[in-house]
């Protein structure tokens, strides 16, 4: 056989089962191979949505995402997807191509590891032929291990040998990892933040991505219940407390005006499985009176260049949460009927703008489709200074992804493809901005092509909205922003698939209603204001904005 069939064996015994794909030289063979053996691949236009496309897929699915790109121009297209999971701890094994060994010259010779390694990444040089099949296995084990991105260059006329077909394969590595039970805290640990629980007056329950993974989510809301906290999570876990009358959504610069100023009151945070960045407590401002306690279990001294956390517990976040609900003293905590209501009732961002004529408030808009989606249809949340408005619809975790630990816009039709890979058979909404879909554009192709039941629904502010409101409030002018709104929806009828473009709210149910009715990709183009600043923007930039605040009055649930 050839060593690339041997290769793309050595894959599918790893139980890959789904590839993202760009084509070249140096990986089309194995990529052909991977086909042939019945794994599923997207063929996508540009190298970054392959591997943007595995990210997303990594996390939707919990399992190691693969993508492959040719040697050189192909891999050096990748270098901002694989900083983002790199950053997100998302594994991932990109097979890339190498240049040709026994070559005297390759116009495409590229010194590829250097590159690879500034992402973050590993690189795995895989030249010697009688290990290639273990390399493999352990470049799965090194992803998992790391939860990161490792990238394989195998030259392509090595692959291209005949070898002896093996008689077997290595143990693949979901069978060599590590089977260890989850770490219960320890009973000292324990006992002193049981004291300290059992003395704060204001408590909020924080988590994080790990309290998901850890199955944590009932438990803190059964501690929650017994000690009268309120419920808050990061930004790529928000909605894991969907429907919990005291859950205050987001804890970060996206909070909303009502919990930015309860966690301003709080004296204590119960941080469950978050790494405690700088966005999550937005540099540190978000809780000024509250000692936080990181329950996790790689507690950190400094995390992001801040001193985040003044106790720790080394625990999984299921156990502790269990064991610290069963042991605190129960109370009503700041819970009360009046409170649940104004969380119930309160919009999540109170200012008021002048209006624009013929342009829609984005958060019209968001509060529309929150309404009009179906709560059982995945969400993918993209970048930009739209990311705000959406992420307050009001969604469960496990259908609403957002990965934006490198603060990348362009990556939103990837992520979609990645989720539609992960979740086969159920419908994907893209929530994105016009710049950001301009980015990598022509992967409406690769929608139509593959026949993805994706719905893009995009904010269209005409402009690069985070950086309008920045120029603005710097006094400079925000020309080389703005853009003016593109004719979205015409551009996706000349990629095939349909296109609306919504002036009038009361057109997106029966817009909607035609996606589910109907197989493939839609683009739902909305023009809106770019005169409406976030509460992330206006805090930052005041000056760049001219609505008027209106704050949230909380005394009475003092
Ligand atoms: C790859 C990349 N290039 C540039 C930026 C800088 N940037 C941040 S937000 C943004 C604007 C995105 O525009 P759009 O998608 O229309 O969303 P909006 O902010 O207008 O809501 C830009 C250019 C970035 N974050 N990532
Ligand atoms: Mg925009």
């Amino acid at each position: 056989m050839h060593l690339f069939e041997h290769l793309a064996d050595c894959f599918v015994a790893e139980g890959v089962d789904t590839c993202f794909a760009l084509l070249g030289d140096a990986n089309m063979n194995w990529a052909t191979a991977l086909a042939g053996r019945g794994v599923a691949m997207t063929y996508v236009r540009h190298e970054h949505c392959a591997v943007a496309a595995a990210t997303a897929f990594a996390r939707k699915s919990g399992r190691v995402g693969v993508a492959t790109v040719t040697c050189g121009p192909g891999l050096t297209q990748v270098l901002t997807a694989l900083p983002a999971a790199a950053r997100a701890r998302l594994p991932l094994v990109i097979f890339a191509g190498e240049a040709p060994l026994g070559a005297a010259w390759y116009n495409q010779a590229i010194d590829q590891a250097p590159f690879i390694a500034a992402t973050g990444a590993r690189y795995r040089a895989l030249h010697h032929v009688p290990r290639m099949a273990e390399a493999i296995r352990d470049a799965f084990v090194e992803a998992k291990e790391t939860r990161g991105p490792v990238v394989l260059g195998v030259p392509f006329d090595l692959q291209a040998r005949q070898i002896a077909a093996p008689a077997c394969l290595p143990r693949p590595s979901a069978e060599i990892m590590p089977r260890t039970g989850p770490i219960p805290p320890g009973s000292d640990d324990l006992d002193a933040l049981l004291a300290e629980i059992d003395a704060a007056r204001r408590v909020v329950i924080m988590a994080g991505l790990g309290a998901a993974d850890a199955d944590a989510a009932a438990s803190c809301r059964d501690l929650g219940d017994r000690i009268g906290a309120l419920m808050a999570t990061t930004l790529p876990a928000r909605g894991l407390f969907h429907g919990d009358a005291f859950s205050l959504g987001i804890a970060g610069g996206f909070s909303t005006a009502l919990a930015r100023s309860l966690f301003a009151q709080a004296d204590l945070v119960l941080a469950f499985g978050c790494s405690l960045t700088q966005h999550n407590l937005d540099k540190g401002k978000l809780f000024p009176k509250a000692r936080i306690v990181q329950i996790d279990t790689a507690p950190r001294a400094v995390s992001q260049g801040m001193v985040a956390a003044e106790r720790h517990l080394r625990s999984d976040a299921r156990l502790a949460a269990q064991a610290l609900a069963r042991r605190a003293s129960p109370r009503q905590g700041w819970r009360s009927a009046d409170l649940a209501d104004a969380i119930a009732t309160t919009p999540a961002d109170t200012a008021t703008f002048p209006a624009q004529p013929g342009l829609l408030d984005p958060r019209d808009v968001v509060s529309v489709l929150d309404k009009v989606l179906p709560m059982d249809w995945q969400m993918v949340n993209s970048s930009g200074h739209c990311s705000f408005f959406f992420a307050q619809m009001d969604r469960p975790w496990d259908r609403f992804l957002t990965i934006r630990e490198f603060g990348a816009i362009g990556n939103g039709i990837a992520y979609a493809m990645g989720v539609a890979a992960a979740r086969p058979g159920e419908r994907i909404v893209l929530l994105d901005g016009d710049g950001s879909v301009l980015m990598h554009i022509q992967e409406l192709e690769t929608l139509r092509r593959h026949g993805l039941d994706i719905l893009i629904c995009v904010l269209n502010d005409g402009a690069y909205g985070s950086e309008i409101h920045k120029l603005r409030h710097e006094g400079l002018s925000d020309a080389g922003a703005v853009f003016g709104r593109t004719d979205l929806a015409a551009i996706a009828r000349g990629f095939g698939i349909a296109g609306y473009r919504v002036d009038d709210l009361s057109a997106l149910p029966g817009i909607v209603e035609r996606f589910a009715a109907r197989r493939g990709p839609m683009l739902i183009d909305v023009p809106v204001s770019d005169m409406v600043a976030s509460p992330v923007i206006r805090r930052a930039h005041p000056d760049g904005h001219s609505g008027t605040e209106h704050p949230v009055a909380i005394e009475a649930f003092l």
